[in-house]
């Protein structure tokens, strides 16, 4: 298991890499160009850049998330084929530069969704928060609180550009049934895979978060069922799985264990984003520190179900909580996070010595 840490760039990160250089077990960054509009080409320059700048630090890019999916994909429209084009030119030219394995998500408008970014736990801690009996009817209303409540940060997915008229981007998917969403998955997955063989990239497609439909959108990576679906659009290990467990989690019906045993068993799984969440009622929950003891999952199980299957791919820690004073983007603060990565790789370690 090859340990990395996502980070968010120079301009827009609190974070040096320095710190995260500092972090041990951490030997990777899981990075992107932020500033390239979604289904824009990331230039292969601009990715030069990046590479060389996290080499600076005595660090790896390998792992980029996200290479986002334009709406227009999504959705089926006729400009569709002039995104898939940027995408595979996208996919050349991070191969150009060492990277192996692109993180993305399929989901309608939203790539995630909390009604709390900054929710208050027992120990004074704060941390992410989703509460089903919160979310607002408007859409309008859930993206200017996310915005208002971002602590100044221009969030992944919630990008205030793309959604300046989010009632439009609603209208678009009026007629996208899970049905059609699925086709259109298809479609793209058939689209870039050949590239994505030819030069050594690996997809990863990052479950849906929640895993459940929301505001009337449909959602089609939230269980195992899905996830073969996913794989039957083209059988190869370079159309794989960024396996959440949190995201997976969330709804309590997934056995985290048991989906990591399947695909990683199967050669599906790239990459992995390890953390846990605290179910507090029906569709809600809050994000939690790693530990079993902490929450609802067992990071045990989850970490042991990776060591059984010999996973050889890059994991990091996941979303959190902001600690010690410190005033995080959300869920990508340094000090939970760091603490999470050591936690996580003390359970490697013992399992995997345990096994031998
Ligand atoms: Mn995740």
């Amino acid at each position: 298991m090859k340990f990395g840490f996502r980070w968010f760039g120079a301009q827009d990160d609190p974070i040096p890499l320095r710190h995260i250089r500092q972090i041990p077990g951490v030997s990777h960054v899981v990075g992107a160009l932020f500033d390239i509009p979604v289904g824009e080409v990331w230039p292969a320059e601009r990715v030069g850049a990046l590479k060389a700048e996290v080499e600076a630090a005595g660090l790896r890019l390998e792992v980029v998330e996200s290479v986002n999916v334009h709406d227009a994909i999504k959705i089926g429209l006729p400009e569709r084929d002039r995104r898939i084009a940027n995408y595979i030119q996208t996919i050349k030219n991070l191969s150009a530069h060492g990277v192996k394995v692109i993180c993305y998500n399929f989901m309608p408008v939203f790539d995630w969704f909390r009604t709390e970014l900054r929710h208050e736990l027992p120990d004074g801690s704060f941390g992410l928060a989703l509460d089903s009996s919160q979310v607002p009817d408007s859409v309008e209303v859930m993206v200017e609180r996310v915005r208002s409540r971002s602590g100044g940060f221009s969030l992944p997915g919630w990008e205030p550009e793309r959604l300046a008229d989010v009632r439009a981007l609603l209208e678009a998917y009026a007629d996208v049934d899970d049905a059609r969403l699925a086709a259109n998955f298809e479609y793209f997955i058939q689209a870039i895979i050949p590239t994505c063989e030819a030069y050594g990239v690996r997809m990863a497609v990052h479950p849906d978060d929640p895993p459940w439909p929301l505001l009337g959108l449909p959602r089609i990576v939230k269980d195992a069922a899905d996830l073969r679906r996913v794989e039957s659009f083209h059988d190869s290990p370079y159309n794989g799985f960024t396996l959440c467990s949190g995201s997976l989690a969330e709804n309590p019906a997934n056995n985290v264990p048991a989906i990591i045993r399947e695909f990683v068993g199967r050669d599906k799984v790239p990459f992995v984003h390890l953390r846990n969440i605290k179910h507090t009622g029906a569709g809600s929950f809050h994000e939690s520190a790693h530990l079993s003891s902490e929450g609802s999952l067992d990071m045990y199980e989850v970490v042991r179900a990776l060591a059984d299957n010999d996973f050889d791919g890059y994991a990091r820690s996941d979303h959190g909580r902001d600690i010690w004073g410190e005033r995080g983007r959300p869920g990508y603060g340094l000090n939970d996070r760091a603490l999470g990565s050591c936690y996580l790789n003390g359970l490697w370690e013992a399992i995997t010595k345990a096994g031998r």
